[in-house]
């Protein structure tokens, strides 16, 4: 067996600029060799993701679809369009998160009816929706993988709704990896540790969450883009095969701390 993704497809959702988790799975993948296709939500992002694909190596066979997860009819067509256009795909990267900025301070007690739904519909309900329309495409079977956040198994400052959410996500992971695992295809989740991408922009105390970071995460150094692409990438390789249900941590070891 061997790493290499050549003759392989995989969808990466969710990469908005260069400093995008999904940029750095994107990047992991295309050097081993796979084939790219990019859906992105906001039309005012087309060009950036169209820019960074153009970057890559033989980056001109990347393909480009708009997806806004929130529209069950987007999602089907999108992935309708992919079968017509490639046939059959090796796996997906979600790398989708969302909450109304209101609901990522203060008291957690607060939290809207609103914003809780739209928090889990775009975060977490996402997940299951893509995966269900990917399926019919994934005949060679392959694997899922999703990005999701220590503030789903602990609390953690203004994370909030985020963190039911990505609780949510979690939980979702298994239950998909059940249904899936017959058809071959294995879904896994990645916890990424802070990384300063444009969600995590207008975050107060950041830098003092990478200074946490620094001073007791067992590797003492932030996550990297590209820790968590091969990471991603291995998850996404047959080298995983037995592997499913399953979350990594790729933080510096910062969640076995106390
Ligand atoms: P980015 O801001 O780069 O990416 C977030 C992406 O979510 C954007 O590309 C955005 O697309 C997409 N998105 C939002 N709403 C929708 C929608 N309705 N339909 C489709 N896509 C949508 O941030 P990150 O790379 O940080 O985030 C990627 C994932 O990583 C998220 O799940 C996040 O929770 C997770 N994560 C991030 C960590 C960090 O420290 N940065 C740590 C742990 C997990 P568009 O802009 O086109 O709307
Ligand atoms: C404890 C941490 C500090 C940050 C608190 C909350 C972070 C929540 C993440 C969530 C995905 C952010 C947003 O939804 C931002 C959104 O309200 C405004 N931004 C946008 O609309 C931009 C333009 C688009 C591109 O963003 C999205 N998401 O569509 C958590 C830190 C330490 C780790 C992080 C950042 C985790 C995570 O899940 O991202």
């Amino acid at each position: 067996m061997n790493m290499s993704l050549q003759g392989r497809t995989y969808v990466v959702m969710g990469v908005a600029n260069k400093r995008s988790i999904a940029w750095g799975i994107a990047q992991s993948l295309h050097k081993a060799g796979a084939r790219l296709i990019f859906t992105y939500a906001a039309e005012r992002f087309e060009k950036s993701v169209r820019d960074l694909a153009a970057t890559l190596e033989g980056g001109e066979e990347s393909l480009f679809y708009q997806c806004d997860v929130t529209d069950d009819e987007n999602i089907m067509e999108t992935f309708q369009q992919i079968q017509n256009d490639v046939g059959v795909i090796h796996g997906l990267a979600h790398c989708i998160a969302f909450a109304n900025k209101e609901e990522l301070k203060g008291d957690f007690l607060n939290t809207s009816r609103d914003g809780f739904l739209t928090a889990h519909n775009i975060s977490s309900y996402s997940l299951t929706a893509v995966s269900r329309a990917v399926q019919p495409l994934m005949s060679e079977g392959g694997g899922i993988v999703t990005l999701t956040y220590l503030g789903g198994e602990r609390v953690v400052p203004n994370y909030n709704v985020m963190g039911v959410a990505k609780a949510s996500l979690d939980a979702s992971v298994k239950y998909l990896a059940e249904s899936l695992g017959k058809h071959g295809i294995r879904v896994n989740a990645i916890s990424a540790g802070p990384i300063r991408t444009l969600s995590a922009k207008g975050v107060g105390d950041f830098n003092s969450i990478l200074k946490d970071i620094e001073e007791r995460a067992p590797l003492r150094r932030p996550t990297t883009q590209e820790e968590v692409g091969d990471t991603a990438y291995f998850l996404l390789s047959d080298f995983s095969r037995g592997v499913t249900g399953e979350m990594i941590h790729v933080d510096s070891g910062f969640h076995i701390i106390g």
